[in-house]
């Protein structure tokens, strides 16, 4: 398996999230990709190459051009502005009954182009996450042209990122660029399967009014988690995309015996959408030990929920997501990596 990975990530750090009455370093953090480059390498899954540079217009496939000037523009604007805190965010978003306007102070902008307050931006955040789309973009293309599996490696994640909001530590929607980039390189459709914790919100409204691009999601029920206004059963897609959007939310406590029946259910919606290949947005804050989260999936778990993804005879594109065990998610990673490669 080929990973493809860039230390530029650890230019997006020193990120802080509120916690209880204070704000704390935020668990998505430098350390849970570094964690994972180790693991590759001890395991022998050190065939790692860098990401290619690749146009803006790569991303604006799938995010608006104001959404990605902002992103690019967010920190020199910040500080044109005379903030002096290391972390941009907002404070007041769009929601009952306002208007998502662009406006000219950064604070305005920060709030139009997020619907939370936990994807910060500082000073390196801007090359991180292109790169991390890059990473995405550069697996895409292995995978399109050898048909053999890939793993991009990226931080920060991408799957709450819809077309021009920011959330739950994500930016650009990686796993939803790749898949967009796959069907642009001639596949005439592409599966998109989120197993992180959360529902992948963005990734869904993406592709809400697609039927070339599938998307399945298992999550934590909405009802009790993050992020709490998207992932529901009923959500079916709209227009010429209903029935390509299928929602499995789960019970707080979930372990394999019952994620895996779940997981077996959206194989056989995937088998038959009859895609040539396979983005996985791969969250392991599904994990037991995850600090934020709450089902019980062990590191052997991840061999057999690889496996079983691998049994659709497709390529797949492993792309990271979420994972805030920072000592446990490089295991986890391989194990899910090896059952995705077979024996
Ligand atoms: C990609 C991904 O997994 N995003 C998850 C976003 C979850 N956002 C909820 C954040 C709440 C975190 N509060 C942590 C407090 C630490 N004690
Ligand atoms: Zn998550």
């Amino acid at each position: 398996m080929i990973t493809v990975f860039s230390t530029d990530h650890e230019l997006h750090c020193g990120l802080l999230e509120a916690s209880g009455d204070r704000y704390r370093a935020s668990l998505e953090c430098a350390e849970r990709a570094i964690n994972v480059i180790a693991a590759l390498q001890d395991a022998g899954l050190g065939d790692m190459r860098g990401p290619a540079a690749f146009d803006i217009r790569k991303l604006t496939r799938v995010h608006s051009h104001e959404y990605v000037d902002f992103l690019q523009n967010a920190w020199p604007e910040w500080q044109q502005a005379g903030m002096t805190a290391s972390n941009a965010r907002a404070q007041t978003f769009v929601c009952a009954g306002l208007r998502a306007k662009d406006t000219r102070s950064i604070q305005g902008r920060l709030g139009r182009y997020a619907f939370d307050d936990s994807a910060p931006i500082v000073a390196g955040s801007w090359q991180a996450i292109r790169r991390s789309a890059e990473i995405a973009l550069t697996a895409a293309d292995i995978v399109k042209s050898t048909r053999k599996n890939a793993f991009a490696l990226c931080r920060p994640p991408g799957h709450h990122a819809s077309r021009d909001c920011a959330g739950g530590y994500c930016y650009l929607n990686n796993s939803a660029i790749a898949a967009q980039a796959m069907i642009d390189a001639g596949l005439d459709r592409i599966a998109v399967l989120d197993v992180d914790y959360h529902h992948g919100n963005g990734t869904q409204s993406i592709f809400y009014e697609r039927n070339d691009v599938l998307t399945v999601s298992l999550h934590a029920d909405p009802e009790d988690e993050y992020p709490y206004f998207l992932g529901y059963s009923d959500e079916a897609g709209e227009r010429k995309g209903h029935g390509f959007n299928i929602n499995y939310p789960l019970p707080l406590g979930t372990v394999w015996k019952e994620y895996r029946k779940a997981l077996g259910d959206a194989l056989d919606n995937i088998r038959r959408f009859s895609s040539p290949a396979i983005v996985v947005a791969l969250g392991l804050d599904t994990f037991a030990g995850d600090p934020m989260t709450r089902f019980g999936i062990e590191t052997g778990d991840y061999l057999e929920m690889g496996s079983d993804i691998r049994s659709l005879g497709i390529p797949v594109l492993t792309v990271l997501e979420g994972g805030y065990a920072v000592d446990a998610i490089g295991r986890n990673a391989v194990a899910f990596l090896r059952g995705v490669d077979g024996p």
